[in-house]
């Protein structure tokens, strides 16, 4: 029988979730699309044959059978959702991040633990999953060109949706850094410092950016993001990885260069759907795979606690300007245990 997912928030992550799902993914269907906007929640539903829209969770639990659900509403309103769907013994695919607060993580994490036998909260980070992520760490992990040294992050978006805050910077955008360095590394994060270069006049009045966010690993490895999100041109994510004896570089070549007319040229991808558009597919299929016998395939609640932590850190280094350091409350609980090469 086929896993029956229902999408909560039919927003832009959302509705490419219940297309994704209807058109390329095997042995799911989405069974509901639980969003208060009617208009939207209706344009969601009607990629999915049979499946009912509700203005509520709750709403969608008593009109429909589910077992398992992809949150993919703001951050801010994650939890009640994770909590219903823990209570309800659902396996949960929960958009980044997980929720925006460590000590709301943590009680997350806390009641996974107490609902369940194993993990079933998987969070989106769907970089794990993107080929030339997984390529740079093999290359860490393979020592071919000595200790991993330093990070160079691009993360690069067109324009904000309205109201993106100074602090949605990083819960919403760098969090995907605040994650995949830990994954490249090996090491978790222990310090932060933000420094705010000239402010780009085409962003928000009230959004200060880009900004350069300087991450310090364990062995002091460390990371430099430049937050760039009202870059007009398009969506970039580049990572240039400098090991001892050589350098590695991913996300410059998303098309094909074309020479032609007396230039040379390459497509850049307008979003993230396009940019990690594989990554998304192999994500949800692999989840998809591991929800059918009630577990999950990739980045953990524990993950997503860990990164809500950073962020956290973060944020308070935007205000300070100082370094700040970054203490996790609890130790990883044998409960998050887990192999597999995505896993953290
Ligand atoms: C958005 O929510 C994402 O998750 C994208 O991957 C990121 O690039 C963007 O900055 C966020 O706002």
């Amino acid at each position: 029988q086929n896993l029956r997912v229902a999408v909560v928030g039919a927003g832009m992550m959302g509705a490419d979730h219940v297309r994704r799902i209807t058109a390329k993914i095997s042995n799911a269907d989405v069974v509901a699309v639980v969003e208060p906007d009617e208009a939207r929640a209706r344009a969601a539903a009607d990629l999915a044959p049979g499946a009912v829209t509700a203005a509520s969770f709750d709403e969608a639990l008593d009109a429909t059978d589910i077992d398992a659900v992809i949150i993919a509403t703001p951050g801010f309103l994650h939890e009640p959702i994770l909590v219903t769907a823990l209570e309800r013994g659902l396996t949960v695919l929960c958009e980044k991040p997980l929720t925006t607060s460590a000590e709301d993580s943590l009680r997350i994490v806390e009641l996974e633990q107490q609902h369940a036998a194993r993990p079933v909260i998987q969070v989106g980070f769907m970089r794990r999953f993107d080929a030339g992520y997984q390529e740079l760490r093999a290359l860490r992990e393979s020592g071919a060109h000595g200790a991993l040294l330093a990070l160079h992050h691009a993360h690069r978006n067109p324009t904000t949706p309205p109201n993106f805050s100074e602090s949605m910077l990083i819960h919403d955008s760098v969090i995907h850094e605040i994650d995949i360095i830990p994954f490249l590394t090996g090491e978790p994060i222990v310090a932060v410092e933000v420094k705010k270069p000239r402010k780009n006049s085409l962003a928000p009045a009230d959004l200060p950016e880009p900004q350069f966010v300087l991450f310090t690993t364990e062995s002091g490895t460390m990371a430099i993001v430049e937050i760039n999100v009202n870059a007009q041109f398009g969506y970039q994510v580049t990572t240039d990885a400098v090991f001892e004896s050589g350098v590695a570089y991913i996300g410059r070549d998303t098309s094909a260069t074309v020479v032609a007319a007396g230039a040379t040229g390459q497509g850049v991808t307008p979003s993230f759907k396009e940019r990690f558009g594989a990554a998304y597919d192999e994500e949800v299929q692999r989840w998809v795979d591991a929800a059918r016998t009630g577990g999950i395939d990739g980045p953990s609640a524990w993950d997503g606690y860990t990164a809500s932590v950073v962020a956290e850190v973060a944020v308070r280094a935007q205000q300070s300007g100082a370094l700040e350091s970054v203490e996790y409350a609890v130790a990883k609980p044998a409960f998050y245990e887990t192999a597999g090469e995505t896993a953290g």
